[in-house]
């Protein structure tokens, strides 16, 4: 199984319309709090764009709209797990990914089968509360170990200048936020991240 290197995050459609033209082959939109109608919109609007640009489209959370509204990739946390109709949505044709933040959440998550599963917080992360402070790069090579050929993705205060570190590590693929988002140039900030994943 392969992922895409780079794997940005978003939080509304117009991150996705700026920047994935840049080059950028998969992203996450992660949208919290917003009405349903927001969302759909939000999706649909972010799947057709991404089709036309030959970007993976992963949508967070929402697995029922996921599947209405025909996406092919999902990510779920543990909580989502709970509580999703999983069989749904493998029947649904959906690929899936998982955060997991300790063994136990890694056996579960690699029982699941997976397309691909996300450690965090790899280090200190201002975007989300989180009882894990920081996990370490370490941390990676010990999932990579159990995880074989399933993608492993580091997430959580990922930057261009730690993305070396994570890769040699045992990350597949790094996702990051407000690397990108708070940069004074996300654009630019985007290209560093491309030319570091290659
Ligand atoms: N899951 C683990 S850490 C994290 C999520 C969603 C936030 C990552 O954001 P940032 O800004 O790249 O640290
Ligand atoms: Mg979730």
């Amino acid at each position: 199984m392969s992922f895409p290197a780079f794997y940005p995050i978003f939080d509304d459609v117009s991150w996705v319309r700026r920047l994935v033209p840049l080059g950028i082959k998969a992203v996450q939109l992660r949208i919290k709090d917003r009405s349903v109608e927001d969302l759909r919109h939000q999706i649909t609007e972010a799947r057709d764009f991404c089709a036309v640009h030959g970007a993976i489209l992963v949508v967070n959370d929402y697995w029922r709209l996921a599947i209405e509204l025909r996406c092919e990739w999902l990510h779920l946390g543990q909580e989502d797990l709970d509580v999703a109709d999983l069989d749904e949505i493998r029947g649904a044709g959906l690929k899936l990914g998982i955060s997991t933040h300790d063994r136990a959440e890694l056996e579960r998550a690699l029982a699941l089968r997976p397309n691909y599963i996300a450690l965090g917080p790899i280090y200190p992360t201002i975007t989300k509360e989180m009882k894990w402070r920081r996990q370490g790069p370490g941390k990676l090579t010990e999932w990579k170990a159990s995880a074989g050929d399933v993608p492993l993705v580091a997430i959580g205060g990922m930057s261009v200048e730690r993305a070396a570190t994570a890769f040699a590590a045992g990350a597949d693929a790094i996702s990051a936020i407000t690397d990108i988002t708070l940069h004074a140039s996300p654009e630019d900030r985007v290209r560093a991240w491309l030319d570091t994943c290659g």
